[in-house]
């Protein structure tokens, strides 16, 4: 969708580069017209191609090199323009031009992804998702590299390799795709305790979001703010949705996987499209460089977040999401992102995993975009000119005049010059830095399971069922017994319960537990160990919990419509305007695509039918009014549909609302086999009396039901 306020500085930069071909005629890539687009050039119209047909050629040649090495991680995502706005003034703790003005808007480009699966892969694998977001600032673009979950499996850059090769497919047969749960993954993490808290993380909920809108974004490391009196804080990032944070089932994720692995992307473009933009509070954990050793933890460890109960979240701008991409290759594939490009204001810290990256991401650019020039790639322009001596590679676009490409010059006027300070040069943090020349690893680092039990410790029962759930699915995978064992053996560290459970489930001899110690893997690097059990200052956290997260809304969530002919035209109408009206979405879908007649004359049309889509695409359901349609729901064609929707839903802990005279729908369902009052199950008496079907749906899934609704009585 267009609208004037997608429009900004960088999308304007942008159009100089963006071809339309309405009305054109066809061009070679020298710009000659072609006549014919259909044949070769061939010696006899039954005889051989001919070599000079340089049009042929051409246009293959370009065709065999379309692609591009995909990223290494992170290979699946999707992406689109915004803005950002600052709603509050951090002028205080840093000089970051872009940061210190309220009401300064900046344009952004955000790139969601996957990090495991290939560019192909669903968008629902149990991963940790990316959040990346490149400012477009007048001081020149700055980068924040995020995830969706606030700490990392590892501490050290040395070990990312390691990690990735555990986790990708294993090298012998590429088997398994986009999935963790394999033997090669799990034999590297039941060795390395410090991936502990991490793996809590991703084997929570956060893991199959329900929504790319529907996450939050972390920096992960302690990075750096100094003003301009050169005071420091180090701060931890912080993206908020506005929807809340929200997830399906595992049972969902893998059977969308299916249904519709594009399911996130698709639900961001059609977001956007539909102009309902997804936002995002923007805020910061600010810590002064005086308070760096106050904490249970090092601030400079990646394997930490820092308890909002310790340091709460200030909130200074908003992130919105405004304007699809013209073309995914152009911008989504070729955005080339990197926790380097910084603006002054702006610094690292001296945590070791940013350290690495801070080589890693210009690095793997050259291979994958395939030359120093990619700053030149339209997406990536800074909004500033660039004016450098850096020169001459593959693919130069820029022109520099003259004959200097040095400095210091005369003959160029001694330009381009050195920035004062004052004049927006960037200054790193003159922090200073004194030690011995060591591959060590500080002892400050060694506790891997205290923020692993605040983790658990937060979570609400059905989160720790899940976790466990997932726990046990991923091990259940896993060949080797000895793998599954020392797994058990590191779970036990953080939850004894938790460890139990699970080891009854992965054929673990339990009472192999009753002796914590005697877990800690002989053969696990010693450097990782950690000697003695701690507990976490803060013992639980609010913001931990998705239980805690924002439930007042039903903006932009999918209501499914499941009707037949002879449904209640009045009864659909007044409640699709009405959840229309509170921002969501009604989808109809029937028997097949054919128009539904309704009662009253007037028709529907179905974008689905029962077979084309599942409950599982659907947030809610409203089994129309009607017993005509009901009844037509139920015939020999309709019936197993209808039933497995309903059911599916049911399953998955989501708002069904039953209009009038679809009783018999209600009783061929599992519905029936309640025993007790389920808050997400609406009729029409209880709806009209308190718009109950509104509540249940912001209410996400009622995973509280979730024990009760698949062991019905
Ligand atoms: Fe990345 N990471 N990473 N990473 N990462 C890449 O850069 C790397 C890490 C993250 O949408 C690569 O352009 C190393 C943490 C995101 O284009 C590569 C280490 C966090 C994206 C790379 C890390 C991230 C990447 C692959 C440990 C969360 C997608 C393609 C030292 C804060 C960016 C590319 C996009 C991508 C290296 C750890 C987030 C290979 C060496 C921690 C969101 O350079």
């Amino acid at each position: 969708m267009e609208n004037d306020n997608s429009k900004n500085e960088k999308v304007d930069q942008l159009q100089d580069h963006t071809t339309d071909n309405s009305g054109e005629a066809l061009t070679t890539n020298q710009g000659l017209k072609i006549n014919n687009n259909q044949d070769s050039l061939k010696s006899g119209e039954r005889g051989p191609s001919l070599l000079e047909d340089f049009i042929l050629r051409e246009k293959i040649t370009h065709f065999d090199h379309e692609r591009i090495p995909e990223r290494i991680v992170h290979a699946r995502g999707s992406g689109a323009h915004g803005v950002f706005k600052l709603t509050k003034s951090l002028k205080e703790f840093t000089k970051a031009k872009f940061l210190t003005e309220v009401g300064t808007e900046v344009p952004v480009f955000t790139r969601f992804s996957t990090v495991g699966g290939s560019r192909g892969s669903t968008d629902l694998a149990r991963d940790v998702r990316g959040f990346s977001v490149k400012f477009y600032t007048e001081e020149g673009n700055y980068d924040l590299v995020a995830n969706n979950m606030p700490v990392f499996f590892i501490q050290d850059a040395m070990k990312f390799p390691d990690l990735v090769h555990a986790v990708k497919p294993e090298p012998d047969n590429e088997i398994p795709q986009a999935s963790s749960a394999h033997d090669t993954f799990w034999d590297f993490i039941s060795l390395m305790p410090e991936s502990m808290h991490m793996i809590m993380w991703l084997m929570s909920d956060r893991a199959i979001p329900r929504s790319y809108r529907m996450m939050e974004g972390f920096g992960v490391h302690s990075f750096k703010f100094i003003n301009d009196a050169g005071d420091v804080h180090f701060v931890k990032f912080h993206f908020k949705p506005k929807l809340g944070v929200h997830s399906v089932a595992w049972d969902e994720a893998t059977k969308i996987s299916g249904k519709d692995p594009d399911f996130h992307r698709r639900d961001l473009w059609e977001a956007i499209d539909s102009g309902a933009f997804p936002e995002w509070d923007f805020g910061v954990q600010l810590i002064p460089e005086a308070d760096e050793h106050k904490f249970d933890f090092d601030l400079l460890d990646p394997t930490k977040l820092v308890p909002e109960e310790e340091v709460p979240v200030q909130i200074f701008g908003t992130l919105t999401l405004n304007r699809n991409p013209d073309n995914f290759f152009a911008e989504t594939e070729q955005i080339a992102f990197h926790p380097g490009h910084l603006v002054p204001g702006i610094d690292f810290s001296n945590d070791p995993l940013l350290q690495g990256r801070l080589f890693s991401y210009t690095d793997t650019q050259l291979s994958r975009l395939g030359s120093p020039n990619f700053h030149e790639i339209p997406i990536n322009r800074s909004l500033n000119t660039v004016h450098n001596n850096n020169r001459d590679g593959h693919m130069r676009q820029q022109i520099s005049k003259g004959k200097v490409s040095y400095e210091p010059n005369s003959m160029g006027g001694g330009c381009p010059f050195q920035s004062m300070m004052k004049d927006g040069g960037f200054v790193s943090h003159g922090e200073r830095v004194d030690g011995h020349k060591v591959r060590a690893r500080s002892q400050s680092f060694v506790d891997h399971y205290s923020q692993a039990k605040l983790f658990v410790n937060s979570q609400s029962a059905p989160e720790k069922k899940h976790l466990q759930d997932a726990l046990i699915f991923e091990l259940s995978k896993v060949k080797i017994p000895a793998i599954r064992e020392r797994m058990v053996g590191q779970l036990n560290f953080i939850n004894q319960d938790l460890a139990k459970n699970v080891a009854k489930k992965v054929g673990v001899d339990v009472t192999k537990l009753e002796q914590p110690n005697q877990s800690i893997p002989a053969d696990a690097d010693p450097k990782t160990l950690q000697s003695e059990e701690r507990e976490p200052a803060t013992k639980s956290s609010d913001a931990l919990s998705m239980k805690n997260t924002a439930k007042d809304s039903i903006e932009s969530r999918v209501i499914g419509f499941i009707m037949e002919d002879g449904v209640n035209a009045s009864d659909v109408n007044s409640l699709k305007s009405k959840l229309e009206e509170e921002g969501a979405e009604v989808q109809i879908i029937a028997g097949s695509l054919s128009p539904v007649k309704a009662d009253d004359g007037s028709s529907f049309t179905p974008k689905h039918s029962l077979t084309s889509t599942a409950s599982v695409c659907f947030d809610a359901l409203y089994i129309c009014s009607g017993k005509t349609s009901s009844d037509n729901l139920l015939n020999e064609d309709n019936k197993p549909g209808t039933i497995h929707f309903v059911n599916e839903a049911y399953k998955h802990c989501k708002a069904i609302y039953f209009g009038t005279d679809t009783d018999e729908i209600f009783k061929a369902s599992q519905v029936a086999s309640k025993k007790h009052k389920d808050s997400a199950i609406v009729t029409a008496e209880s709806q009209n009396a308190n718009g109950s079907f509104i509540k249940a749906i912001a209410n996400h899934r009622v995973w509280e039901l979730e024990t009760e609704r698949n062991n019905p009585a």
